[in-house]
């Protein structure tokens, strides 16, 4: 792969409204990601493997458990400052930024809200240094937009849980120490479980042959009778609404790290352009190339505004799921595009690992549909605008 030299764009000089801190830990970020994620990322991708190396990395630059309080190992950075980490890794690849994700907002996140002391003591700390690594099991072979038919259940058989069904499309499966596990008790209502690796009919296969989020390792999460002790159930909050509310945290994540891979993208196209000499002159002097340029960091300034305004509403408290879907689904889907156009102003080098664009555009692809897919982040729009639901 090239050599990194990337160069972030801000165009409406977002940066101005950025304190110390949130330079700080950007900027940390984003040397950790050159330093440390270019070099290896694409031999990772093609391999399909997650590198597990940038563990250690990850935590020290905060991205386990940002805004989750020191008190229990977290940064305790605010919502902006998450964002921008999330940003900046997935700058480097969208695989990464989905390990972090779902150890900081699909793991950490439900155990800090809906456990007890006792559960954020015991796990909490080990996740942000990334002794423990999470995966969050919601998603079923017959249950993905539809989380609420859930199958997986478990009852109640006097001293432990009882847990039964599978989850599938479940990023991190294969190497985490705890899953995230939400299934029904006997009377239909869902709850969260912590299910740790070990237990008696407990297996993750990973899942092969994915095209997209290569770095990344998905699986699935097996319950065959796994005996869970009764101390294991997250006890502060249950039914759909519990998973969902995690989302929320991860899907803001998102509209942060979709930038990132976009940036990356519109960077490299345009550091290419300037180069590549056809008919005697660069590219980026043909209005068509130019054309797709201007459109790219006005798309890239639009979506930065857009998360940056999620963000202060976020620290206020006052940001709404509808809020957050609109801009994942809005972040994602520009990323995707300018990844799109990107890989096509580099003519035939636009395919090559010499260069990230067919990485992020492939990735992309999962983005645009885990946390929701684009439709059915259109349909909460939907739904917040009239009031009427068009999912049933
Ligand atoms: P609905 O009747 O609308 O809602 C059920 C209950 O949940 C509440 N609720 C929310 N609470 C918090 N945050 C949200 N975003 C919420 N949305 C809804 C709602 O108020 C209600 O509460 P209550 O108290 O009245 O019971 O539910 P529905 O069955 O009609 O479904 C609605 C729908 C389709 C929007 C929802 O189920 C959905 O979002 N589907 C998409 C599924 C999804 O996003 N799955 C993601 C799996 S995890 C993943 O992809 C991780 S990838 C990680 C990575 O690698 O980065
Ligand atoms: P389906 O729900 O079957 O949807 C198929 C199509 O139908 C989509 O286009 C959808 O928009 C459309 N559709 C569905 N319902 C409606 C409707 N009411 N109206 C209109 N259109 C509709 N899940 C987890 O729980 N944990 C994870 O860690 C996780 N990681 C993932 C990692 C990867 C790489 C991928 C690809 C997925 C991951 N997922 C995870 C699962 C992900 O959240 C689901 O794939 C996603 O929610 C969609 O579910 P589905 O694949 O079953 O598609």
């Amino acid at each position: 792969m090239k050599p990194d030299l990337f160069q972030a764009p801000d165009y409406y000089n977002i940066d101005d409204l950025l304190t110390e801190e949130h330079l700080m830990v950007r900027n940390a970020a984003r040397d950790w990601v050159k330093k440390e994620v270019s070099p290896i990322i694409e031999e990772a991708a093609q391999k399909a493997e997650f590198p597990k190396s940038i563990i250690s990395g990850l935590a020290e630059i905060g991205a386990f458990g940002p805004y989750i309080p020191a008190e229990y190992g977290g940064a305790g950075l605010d919502q902006i400052s998450y964002g921008l980490i999330m940003q900046e890794i997935e700058r480097g690849d969208s695989g990464v930024r989905s390990t972090a994700s779902v150890q900081s907002s699909l793991v950490m996140y439900p155990i800090w809200k809906y456990g007890n002391e006792e559960q954020r003591k015991k796990y909490l700390p080990k996740l942000a240094t990334g002794e423990f690594m999470g995966s969050f099991g919601l998603t079923e072979p017959d249950h993905g937009s539809n989380p609420g038919g859930m199958t997986t259940n478990f009852k109640d058989k006097g001293d432990h849980y009882l847990l039964n069904g599978a989850k599938m499309w479940i990023s991190n499966s294969p190497f985490c120490d705890i899953a995230v596990v939400w299934a029904k008790n006997e009377e239909g209502r869902i709850h969260g479980l912590i299910v740790e690796r070990g237990m008696e009919g407990f297996s993750t296969p990973e899942t092969h042959n994915k095209w997209s989020l290569r770095a990344s390792a998905t699986g699935e999460l097996i319950f065959q009778d796994v005996k869970v002790p009764k101390e294991n159930l997250l006890p502060n909050k249950s039914g759909l609404g519990a998973p969902l509310g995690c989302l929320d945290s991860a899907r803001y994540g998102i509209a942060w790290g979709a930038i990132g891979a976009a940036m990356d993208c519109y960077d490299t196209a345009l550091r290419y352009s300037k180069e590549r000499i056809q008919f005697g002159q660069p590219i980026a002097g043909f209005q068509l190339q130019q054309k797709k340029l201007a459109e790219m960091i006005t798309e890239i300034t639009k979506a930065q505004l857009l998360a940056f305004r999620l963000g202060q509403l976020k620290n206020e408290g006052k940001a709404t799921s509808a809020q957050i879907s609109m801009a994942k689904r809005n972040n994602v889907d520009m990323a995707i595009t300018i990844a799109r156009e990107a890989r096509q102003m580099l003519g035939g080098m636009g395919i090559s690992g010499e260069y990230s664009i067919m990485r992020h555009m492939m990735n992309l692809e999962s983005v645009i549909t885990y946390e929701g897919t684009h439709d059915i982040h259109l349909l909460i729009t939907g739904l917040d605008v009239t009031g009427i639901s068009a999912f049933k």
